[in-house]
């Protein structure tokens, strides 16, 4: 009888010890969560104007894994900029007069960014 005692102590020291353990994993993967949140928000390496239809300047290079900001700075238009290629799909819906999408490009290759709304719009973004 006495010798079964300790048991159930030790088991009860162990599973609080657990939940301590699983508690500070979940407080770093919040913190690696704010970190991956904070390098999201970093400025776009390029940035691109949709101007009386035409994205402007209309081919980029840049490296894989960075950033173009699309930027509708036509007044009275909606664009709607969409990249449909094997490599990599995008879609920005529909983009509010003023309003500014970011892409980011996780594969290299050379992709066209079309307007859903302007069949002529084209850019051409080429990917190191
Ligand atoms: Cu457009």
């Amino acid at each position: 009888m006495d010798a079964a005692l300790p048991a159930p102590k030790s088991s009860r020291r162990t599973k609080t010890v657990k939940r301590f353990l699983f508690s500070a994993q979940c407080a770093l993967a919040f913190a690696a969560g704010a970190v991956t949140a904070a390098v999201a928000v970093t400025a776009p390496q390029v940035v691109i104007s949709q101007k009386g239809r035409e994205f402007n300047p209309g081919e980029v290079s840049i490296s894989r894994g960075e950033t173009i900001q699309v930027v509708n700075d036509d007044g009275d238009l909606l664009h709607h900029a969409y990249i449909d290629s094997k490599k990599f799909s995008f879609d920005s819906g529909d983009q509010q007069p003023g309003s500014k999408t970011n892409i980011t490009f996780p594969e290299s290759g050379d992709f066209n960014v079309r307007c859903a709304i302007h069949p002529k719009m084209k850019l051409i973004v080429h990917v190191k």
